[in-house]
């Protein structure tokens, strides 16, 4: 619950010294953004709430991934006397992974991630159906533009919708690979068996890919394996 957050502190340092948080600021950390994003909305599939995961670049080097999960928790947290997702967005290191044993790791920053990408973006949107409702929430720059508001009533399955744009005076080019980001949607989806994860390139000539792998990691050992010829034509798992 929001109570399980723990809040370390705020942003400014991110934006200081942007490399210690995503390694670089080019091309891998660029792209390490989504990563961030995606992960946490693999975590609400591996807590057994989420089945469908969709990353879209849009022309404008903007990135929206949208994820039928729970919804992040919008509830006022006692210490903060702000909703759970603002403090999630605003301050380093918040997040259900830190200090207790709220949801399993698939990778990343281990939490500090998303309000890492809310630092390092000129904008970021978030938008959540929970609770009989749609909120949405802006922020520039890491900083809350508006509260988070109640836009409408919302009796449609539940879900959270993030939509950013990296700060191009952070950045040193804003140019996505989907080559890059194919690869390791890919990977997560064989990762994590069942969840299916589109990527849909709206820049003009762009491609829309989806995985979803039954198999999982069985799967991924068929598809390395496709050009070869293996020894074991069974792939043994346990
Ligand atoms: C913790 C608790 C709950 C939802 C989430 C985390 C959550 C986080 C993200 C991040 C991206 N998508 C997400 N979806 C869900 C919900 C707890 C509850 O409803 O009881």
């Amino acid at each position: 619950t929001a109570q399980d957050i723990t809040v370390l502190e705020g942003l400014e340092p991110v934006r200081k010294r942007p490399g210690m948080y995503i390694g670089s600021t080019g091309a891998r950390g660029l792209h390490h953004l989504v990563y961030e994003v995606v992960d946490n909305a693999v975590d609400e599939a591996l807590a057994g709430h989420c089945s469908e995961i969709t990353v879209t670049i849009a022309p404008d080097s903007s990135i929206t991934v949208v994820d039928d999960g729970r919804g992040i928790p919008v509830e006022i947290m006692d210490e903060q006397g702000l909703p759970a997702v603002t403090v999630v967005r605003t301050k380093l290191h918040a997040g259900g992974k830190f200090g207790g044993d709220g949801y399993k790791v698939s990778g990343g920053l281990h939490g500090v991630g998303v309000s890492v990408v809310n630092a390092l973006s000129e904008w970021l949107v978030v938008e959540i159906c929970r609770d009989g409702k749609r909120w949405r929430q802006e922020f520039e720059r890491g900083a809350p533009k508006s509260e988070l508001e109640a836009v409408e009533d919302s009796t449609g399955p539940t879900g959270t919708t993030i939509s950013f744009l990296p700060d191009s005076t952070v950045f040193d080019e804003l140019e996505w690979s989907s080559q890059t980001l194919v690869q390791r949607l890919r990977e997560t989806a064989f990762l994590t068996q069942g969840l299916r994860i589109a990527l849909a390139d709206e820049r003009a000539g762009g491609e829309t890919h989806e995985f979803c792998f039954d198999d999982g990691i069985r799967d991924f050992v068929k598809f390395i394996n496709a050009a070869k010829d293996p020894v074991h034509k069974h792939t043994v798992y346990f």
